[in-house]
C-alpha cells in the first residue's frame, strides 16, 4: 500500500497492447505510454521522491496516525472514476479527447489523483494521501508537461468531530482546517515565500481555491483544493460527514523548493542533474550545468476546422521529444474577406544537455511542418 521502493527500474504493469489499443477512441502515443510505470516519485533521491517524503513527514508530524498513504495506484482508470464519481459534468472540456488520454471509450490515463477519491472513501478510509503520475494533453512550456505528478489529500470529519472543535458550521470548519494545513505545509517547505489564495472552481469542491507562489518573477499555481461536495461523501459511505480535499502539483512544488527552472529536467537521466539531489535533503538549490541557447522557429498557417493547440503540441513533442521547450501562439488573425484564420506559433528548441546543430533543428522543424500538413490538415503559409 505505502510502498517506498527506491528502485529506478521502470515497472510497467500494463502491456503496450493494453494501453495503445486499436480502439477508435484511443489517443495514447508511444512517448506517453513509455512514462507509465516509471514512477519517479518512488525514487528517494529524485526531487519528486524528496518532496513526497517531505510532505508525508509534515502530515505525520502534525497529524499523527491520521493519513493513510497510497503511492502505487495504477494510472489507468475507468473514465467514471476520473470524471463521474467526482461530479465532472457530462459536457466538461476536461472529458474531451483534446484534453485527456483515452485508452478506450471507457478507460483513461487519470488526469488527476482525484480519480481515486471515491473508491478510497468506499474502501473505508477517512483521511488519505494519494500520490501518482497523471496525464494530460496540454500546452508546452517550462511549467507544463503531459505527464506530471500529483498528491491528493482528503480529510473527513464526523459531525461529532467538528462540533467538538467548537465549530457551528461544518463547511466553514473544513475551509479553515484546510487552509491551516496547506499554509503550514507551504511555510514548512518554503519559509517566507510570497503566496496568495485565489478563488477557483472545481466540480468536486465548494468553495474551491488555488494557491499560488511567486517564483521566477511570476505567480505559479501549485495546488487546487476545497471543501468536498457533499454528494461525494454521501454516495461513498460517509453520509452527513464533512471533508476537505487538495491536489498538489509535485513538480511545481519541487521547482520552487529546489530552484528547478524547467519541468523537463525531472525526466532527464543526466547525472549532472540527478547527482545534485540527496534523499531527505530539502536545502539543495539546483545549479544549472549548462545554458545552451534556445533556437526559435516560427510556423504560420491557415487553421483547419478541428485544429487545436494541444494537438499541435503533441505532434511537436512526438517529433522533438524533450528538445522542445515552448510552443507559443504569437499571431492570430482572421482574414476580413475570406474569413479564414491564420495562426503563427513560435517553437523554442533547446536541449538541457548539449548544443543542437542547425541541421538538427532544421530537420526537426521540417518534419513538424510536414506532419502539420499531413496530420493536422492545416495549410502552411
Ligand atoms: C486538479 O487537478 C484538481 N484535481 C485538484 C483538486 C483536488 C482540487 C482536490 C480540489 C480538491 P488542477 O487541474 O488545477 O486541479 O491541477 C492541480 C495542480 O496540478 C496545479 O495546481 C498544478 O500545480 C499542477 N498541474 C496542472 N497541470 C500541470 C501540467 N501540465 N504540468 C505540471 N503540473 C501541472
Ligand atoms: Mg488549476
Amino acid at each position: 500500500m505505502c510502498s517506498a521502493s527506491a528502485s529506478s527500474t521502470p515497472t510497467v504493469t500494463v502491456s503496450r497492447d493494453e494501453v495503445i489499443t486499436g480502439d477508435a477512441a484511443n489517443n495514447v502515443t508511444d512517448n506517453i505510454y513509455e512514462k507509465i510505470g516509471v514512477n519517479l516519485h518512488h525514487i528517494d533521491s529524485h526531487p519528486l521522491g524528496i518532496i513526497k517524503s517531505a510532505i508525508y513527514s509534515f502530515f505525520d508530524r502534525n497529524y499523527p496516525d491520521t493519513f493513510t498513504k497510497f503511492d502505487d495506484l495504477h494510472p489507468v482508470v475507468k473514465a467514471t472514476a476520473n470524471f463521474d464519481e467526482v461530479l465532472v459534468p457530462a459536457d466538461h472540456v476536461s472529458r474531451s479527447s483534446n484534453d485527456t488520454y483515452y485508452v478506450d471509450a471507457d478507460t483513461v490515463l487519470r488526469c488527476h489523483t482525484s480519480a481515486h477519491q471515491a473508491e478510497t472513501l468506499r474502501k473505508g478510509f477517512a483521511s488519505f494521501l494519494v500520490t501518482g503520475d497523471v496525464y494530460r494533453r496540454d500546452s508546452i512550456d517550462a511549467t507544463h508537461y503531459p505527464v506530471f505528478h500529483q498528491m491528493e489529500g482528503v480529510r473527513v470529519f464526523t459531525e461529532e468531530e467538528w462540533k467538538a472543535a467548537g465549530a457551528t458550521d461544518g463547511t466553514a470548519y473544513c475551509e479553515q482546517e484546510l487552509k491551516k494545513a496547506l499554509e503550514g505545509l507551504a511555510k514548512e517547505l518554503f519559509g517566507d515565500v510570497e503566496m496568495r489564495w485565489i478563488d477557483a472552481y472545481f466540480p468536486f469542491t465548494e468553495p474551491s481555491f488555488e494557491l499560488e507562489i511567486f517564483f521566477n518573477g511570476q505567480w505559479l499555481e501549485v495546488l487546487g483544493c476545497g471543501v468536498m461536495e457533499q454528494q461525494i461523501l454521501d454516495s461513498n459511505g460517509r453520509e452527513g460527514h464533512k471533508a476537505w480535499a487538495f491536489g498538489l502539483g509535485l513538480e511545481r512544488l519541487a521547482m520552487v523548493l529546489f530552484d528547478i527552472p524547467d519541468i523537463r529536467l525531472f525526466w532527464t537521466s543526466d547525472q549532472r542533474f540527478l547527482k545534485q539531489f540527496k534523499a531527505g535533503a530539502l536545502d539543495t538549490k539546483f545549479k544549472p550545468y549548462s545554458k545552451f541557447p534556445p533556437c526559435f522557429k516560427d510556423v504560420a498557417f491557415w487553421v483547419s476546422e478541428d485544429f487545436t493547440e494541444n494537438n499541435l503540441c503533441e505532434l511537436v513533442r512526438g517529433i522533438a521529444g524533450d528538445l522542445v521547450e515552448e510552443v507559443k501562439l504569437i499571431d492570430d488573425f482572421t482574414h476580413p474577406k475570406t474569413g479564414k484564420t491564420s495562426n503563427c506559433f513560435r517553437i523554442a528548441y533547446r536541449s538541457m544537455e548539449r548544443s543542437l546543430t542547425d541541421d538538427e533543428i532544421n530537420s526537426l522543424q521540417e518534419e513538424v511542418r510536414a506532419q502539420m500538413a499531413s496530420r493536422l490538415g492545416v495549410e502552411l503559409r
